[in-house]
């Protein structure tokens, strides 16, 4: 599964997916080393609630699903987050829409791993759209200056 390959993969990936969803351009020359920020996923929480980040920095999420719920991270803007929430509740599954560089779901337990370039300044999130747990709040606050 895509979810558990290195971080370097997953850039590799999204070069040369030319990522047309979402913020991405290719690697720019002022790519900075990543930095591992570790996310807990609890029911229905994040943990933490809020990180900041530099423009040009890569952050490889390191997830690990503490929760009895099976959860899910998809990393986008404020319109991704709701386009995916709607697709997440029109019928297009897990089983459908499978897991992406800027995606993954973790059973309980699990834990995974997603790498994304902030080359914006702005208002990302990081969210859950298992049923009902966006609208609950199931977020983090990802400001990009
Ligand atoms: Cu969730």
């Amino acid at each position: 599964m895509r979810r558990l390959l290195p971080a370097l993969a997953v850039l590799v990936a999204l070069a040369g997916a030319g990522c047309k969803a979402t913020s991405h351009t290719s690697v720019s020359p002022s790519l900075r080393p990543g930095r591992t920020v570790a996310v807990t996923m609890l029911d229905i929480d994040f943990d933490p609630a809020s990180i900041q980040v530099s423009k040009g920095d890569v952050v490889r999420f390191q997830f690990t699903n503490r929760g009895n719920l099976v959860h899910e991270a998809f990393i986008g803007d404020a319109k991704a987050q709701t386009d995916h929430e709607k697709a997440m509740t029109s019928g297009h599954d897990h089983m459908t829409m499978g897991d992406t560089a800027d995606q993954l779901t973790l059973a309980a337990g699990k834990t995974g791993q997603l790498s994304h370039l902030f080359d914006k300044a702005g208002t990302f999130y990081i969210g859950c759209h298992e049923v009902g747990h966006y609208t609950a709040g199931m977020r983090i606050l990802v400001t990009v200056t």
